[in-house]
């Protein structure tokens, strides 16, 4: 067996806390993935800051450092049911409230000029069939919000659908629910781990469209 070092690398990442909360839900699960290997890849997790520019700033040097085949970031989403395959990833920050740095854009290009949306890179449907089968509570999202998730979800599109480099690399955006113990509707930890580690699985086995 290969050295996992020598593994080709997928990145995971997490959120910090934010808008008063003491945990994040998505760094919780993702921390528990760091260093498994799954379908021949190594994980390599990391946490981004919930802040516009600065999250996005953060993402792009780790993949810079560590060249992953496939990006997963999560987030945390209060409300949503299920483990929530965001479809989309629009043009605009527009935030209710004010993200860890203070900052409340409004009505903001993301990328002034650039497209209104991208569609996800990942196999999300070939995804949801993966996880409900595996008794995972999982849903297709029309929407990551307009907050830090959807911003960072929307740079990543940006730089993915300019890169040069063949094989092409592959990212989207999955949404967590609450854990039980930071309100409901909720998930247990357990569910969202192996929910996220069928999700890599899938998305690594599932041939580009
Ligand atoms: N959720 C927020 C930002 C960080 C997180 O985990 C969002 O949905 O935008």
């Amino acid at each position: 067996m290969p050295s996992s070092l020598t593994l080709p690398c997928v990145l995971l990442t997490g959120f910090d806390a934010f808008g008063g909360a003491l945990v994040n839900a998505s760094w919780l699960a993702v921390e528990q993935l760091d260093g498994q290997r799954v379908a021949g890849h190594r994980i390599v997790t990391a946490q981004l800051p919930t802040v516009f520019d600065e999250s996005h700033k953060v993402l792009a040097n780790l993949m810079r450092c560590h060249l992953p085949t496939l990006v997963i970031v999560v987030g945390q989403a209060g409300g949503r049911q299920a483990l929530s395959l965001e479809r989309l990833a629009i043009n605009i920050d527009d935030a209710r409230a004010s993200d860890n740095a203070g900052r409340q854009p409004i009505d903001m290009p993301i990328v002034p000029n650039g497209p209104a949306a991208y569609f996800s890179g990942l196999p999300v449907r070939a995804m949801l069939q993966a996880l409900q089968q595996s008794g995972i509570a999982a849903e297709l999202s029309d929407t990551a919000g307009t907050f830090v998730c959807n911003h960072v979800f929307y740079r990543l599109m940006h730089a993915l659908a300019r890169q040069r480099r063949e094989p092409r690399r592959r990212g989207g955006f999955i949404h967590l629910p609450f854990l039980p113990e930071q309100g409901t509707p909720s998930m247990l930890l357990a569910d969202m781990v192996r929910g996220l580690k069928l999700a890599v699985e899938c998305a690594l086995t599932t041939p580009h469209g």
